[in-house]
């Protein structure tokens, strides 16, 4: 058996890998598919995106694919970035973005810096069966970064009751709290049925 994570994102790919390789299925990554060109995720939802990158990759490949869309939706600032939370300071630059998401809350208080990461996932057969799961992970935005592990927005993520960053975590540590891990376990509930059909 065969699924693609619709990502380019290795750091993503390998959470998930850890996730399904257990079950005997072989995960294949947008790494494999070099003829997938750019997508354009012009949704305005995390589903939506998430399934624009499912249905375009699925119609290409004939194959199931899991899309995932996540981003960081901070309470001061409305939920942004939100949906466009890999572009927020324009290119997908993750120092750039986290230099950003400082700058925007540099008058925020400490009480006021409240956020979650958030992240969708679509499961999708070539027949256009869907499956779909969400996942949150409540927070607070560090004033600076802290920890190397993790990706994108992690370093400035504090989580009170670890008493560290997203990004002082381990890959399995992560995995057990993050809105990626909720969500996957979420889907995980309903896969097995869903996939035997
Ligand atoms: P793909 O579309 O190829 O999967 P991407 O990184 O562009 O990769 P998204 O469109 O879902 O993925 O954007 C998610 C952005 O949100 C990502 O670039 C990070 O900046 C941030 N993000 C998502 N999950 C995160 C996590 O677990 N830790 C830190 N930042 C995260």
């Amino acid at each position: 058996d065969q699924l693609i994570i619709a990502t380019r994102n290795s750091s993503k790919a390998r959470e998930f890998r850890e996730m399904f390789e257990p079950k005997g299925i072989t995960i294949k990554t947008l790494a494999d598919f070099p003829e997938i060109g750019e997508i354009n995720e012009n949704g305005t939802s995390f589903e939506e995106n998430a399934t624009i990158k499912a249905e375009t990759i699925s119609h290409q490949t004939n194959l199931p694919v899991l899309a995932d869309d996540s981003g960081l939706e901070v309470v001061a600032l409305d939920g942004a970035p939100g949906i466009h939370s890999a572009r927020y300071a324009g290119d997908h630059d993750d120092a750039a973005n986290n230099r950003k998401l400082l700058a925007n809350l540099a008058d925020v208080p400490a009480e006021k810096r409240q956020a979650a990461f958030h992240t969708t996932l679509v499961l999708l057969k070539p027949n256009g069966d869907k499956l779909v799961a969400d996942g949150d992970v409540q927070g607070t935005i560090l004033t600076a970064p802290r920890g190397n592990n993790g990706f994108g927005y992690d370093p400035l993520f504090w989580l009170a009751d670890q008493g560290k960053s997203m990004a002082e975590l381990t890959d399995a540590e992560k995995n057990a709290i993050s809105h990626r891990g909720r969500a996957l376990r979420n889907m995980m509930t309903r896969f097995d049925d869903w996939w035997e059909v």
